[in-house]
């Protein structure tokens, strides 16, 4: 039954039903006991599979159809009225199409099968910054998952009120027919239709789909941001805590980051690192003039294989009691979960010699494919979708519905080469200028060829909801809306330069904390810099190494240099990308990039 009066709230669901055509209509409460009675029904079908109980407890795990297994971004659209609002790195599907396909899709796509209305708060629930939506599915992992990332139920009818500003989500798993599969935004409906699809990021719709895309939108109309970034705080031992968003994009380190253990001399020193978030930052002027972020979320949905005690204690820790785990593998004696890099956990834990791999097979570490190359037991991008609460480092700041004060904001990527570990912008348009070059190499978490290096500005390619260049224009006008010395400090850090071997050089997780330090000492006014032709960079002497075996003062100058030649190439792909926004591209980005090339032909 309907909790609610809102009359835009049900004529949408009632509108729903009449297309869809579902045998039963299920109103999402946020009480346990219906989620006990969906887990259960869940397990009965095969939908999920019961972990151990004792050791994991209100665990599952649960299998996609392997042809379903990551954001897919070629079938994924902004469905916006005109084409010049979506701009060069987005898919346009002009709406009055894109609605006449979907419907003929989602006609009847709910028959036999329970419609399921989630009403979810990106946000603390009534937040200042929060924002409401209603998903539909026909599908119980979403519920389940939905339970944990975003805030579920009756009270967010009642924070809604009779309200007509709620995004409206569909998402109906159909066939999941791969050549059927769309993923599309209206930002102009605050509207969402997902089909043919059962995977994470294609069907949480809260995520990436409405914290990103339709809300990136929302955010250049309402003067706030959205942005794919981690939040964390830094205690410092004066016990001042500093916080900082950064964006790497999808696998490329932001739950690491977000749940870092400082080395041991920060930690006896008094450091300690707070989660505020791990994906997403929404980002608003407060009453102070600074910029405040919240996560809208209220769970991880992070990535598995690497996970272990000694990369990330503190996301493993997570992901220890009512937790989903999707494409894992499963140890069908103990009923635990495995996956790669799990056996550096502890000797015991060491590559078990039976798995169930995840698509359901019999798997040993011997287990080759048809061209004799060894069989992952995990999928790549197999995750985990655990409670932000279970998070034993989560900030005491999370449930802050105005968010935490922000005096940095880091860009990042996969780089083997070109760019230094870490530099520092001179100003916010050229913080801004940072963010909108930023490269990585293809990771897992889409489908598509992993490991070339593309162009993903800010990390939010496949999440901006509109135009690239006019995104860009609006990262400078929240910059002009913020007095200087309120302006956080922009940085840019690559943790995976490699040598000849292919190996990384700087060892990474827990040892960023070096760098975040360099950065606290920057924002604090505590140390100088190098200035180069690409930003400040820091003296070898300021970057501490103190108790990392094995590496070397020359190893650090050598991921610190800067190689000209090479950023001559770089600047000359700069600006062949940059052609590609035409006349959107903001005049004081283009002068930026000019000025880069004038400075490394000095
Ligand atoms: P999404 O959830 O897809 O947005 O990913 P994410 O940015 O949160 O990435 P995550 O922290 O899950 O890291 C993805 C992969 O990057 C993991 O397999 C890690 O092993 C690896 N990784 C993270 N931090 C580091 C680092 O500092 N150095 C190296 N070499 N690898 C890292
Ligand atoms: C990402 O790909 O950046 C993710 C996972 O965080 S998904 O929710 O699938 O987008
Ligand atoms: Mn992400």
């Amino acid at each position: 039954m309907a909790n609610t009066t809102n009359k835009k709230v049900l004529e949408f669901v009632e509108s729903r039903v009449q297309l869809c055509k579902p045998d039963k209509v299920v109103w999402i409460t946020g009480e346990k006991e219906q989620y006990d009675a969906l887990t259960k029904e869940a397990l009965s079908t095969g939908e999920m599979i019961e972990l151990n109980q004792k050791t994991l407890p209100g665990c599952l795990l649960h299998r996609t159809n392997p042809n379903d297994v990551a954001r897919v971004e070629g079938r994924t659209f902004i469905c916006s009225r005109k084409e010049e609002d979506c701009g060069p790195t987005n898919n346009w599907w002009e709406p009055k199409q894109a609605y006449a396909k979907l419907e003929s899709i989602l006609d009847g796509a709910y028959k036999g099968r329970t419609m399921y209305v989630i009403p979810f708060s990106m946000g603390p629930v009534g937040g200042p910054i929060s924002k409401i939506g209603i998903e539909l599915t026909d599908s119980i992992y979403v519920v389940l998952n939905m339970r944990i990332m975003t805030r579920v139920g009756n009270n967010v009818l009642e924070a809604l009120g009779d309200s007509n500003d709620f995004v409206r989500g569909t998402h109906a798993k159909c066939q999941i027919d791969p050549e059927e599969r769309y993923i599309c935004q209206f930002p102009e409906d605050n509207a969402i239709i997902s089909v043919n699809s059962g995977y994470g990021g294609n069907v949480l719709l809260g995520k990436k789909c409405f914290a990103l895309r339709i809300a990136s939108y929302q955010g250049k109309n309402e003067m706030w941001m959205a942005e794919h970034m981690l939040i964390l705080g830094i205690e410092k031992p004066n016990k001042e805590i500093v916080y900082m968003c950064a964006a790497f994009p999808s696998a490329c380190g932001k739950t690491n980051l977000a749940m870092l253990i400082p080395p041991e001399g920060y930690r006896k020193a008094g450091y300690r690192v707070f989660t505020v978030g791990d994906d997403i930052s929404w980002i608003k002027k407060g009453p102070d003039g600074r910029l405040y972020a919240i996560n809208p979320e209220n769970g991880f949905f992070g990535v598995a294989p690497g996970t272990n005690s000694h990369s990330n204690y503190n996301a493993l820790a997570s992901t220890r009691k009512n937790t989903i785990f999707t494409n894992v593998a499963l140890n069908p004696e103990t009923k635990e979960v495995w996956w790669e890099g799990l056996e550096k956990d502890d000797p015991e834990k060491k590559k078990p010699a039976h798995l169930i791999d995840w698509i359901g097979r019999p798997w040993t570490p011997d287990t080759v494919d048809a061209d004799g190359k060894p069989v992952k037991a995990a999928h790549p991008n197999s995750r985990f979708t655990a409670p932000a609460i279970n998070c034993p480092c989560i900030s005491p700041e999370f449930e802050n519905g105005n968010g935490v004060p922000i005096s940095a904001f880091i860009f990042g990527g996969r780089r083997p080469s070109t760019v230094p570990l870490v530099y520092q912008a001179t100003s916010w348009e050229h913080g801004v200028f940072i963010g909108s070059i930023m490269g990585s190499e293809t990771t897992a978490a889409a489908t598509g060829q992993v490991g070339v290096v593309r162009r993903d500005p800010m990390a939010m390619r496949p999440f901006c909801g509109y135009h690239m260049g006019d995104y860009f224009q609006h990262w400078l006008d929240m910059g002009k809306s913020v007095d200087v010395d309120k302006q956080p400090k922009f940085f840019n850090v690559n943790w995976f330069r490699v040598d000849e071997n292919g190996n990384f050089i700087w060892p990474g997780f827990g040892d960023n904390m070096r760098v975040l330090d360099w950065m606290l000492k920057r924002i604090a006014g505590e140390v100088d810099a190098v200035e180069t032709p690409i930003g400040y960079v820091p003296n070898a002497d300021d970057i501490n190494i103190d108790g990392i075996e094995g590496f070397t003062k020359d190893t650090l100058k050598s991921i610190l240099a800067i190689d000209k030649d090479a950023w001559k190439v770089e600047a000359d792909g700069i600006k062949e990308f940059y052609k590609s926004f035409g006349d959107k591209l903001p005049k004081e980005l283009a002068k930026q990039a000019d000025a880069l090339k004038d400075r490394l032909a000095k």
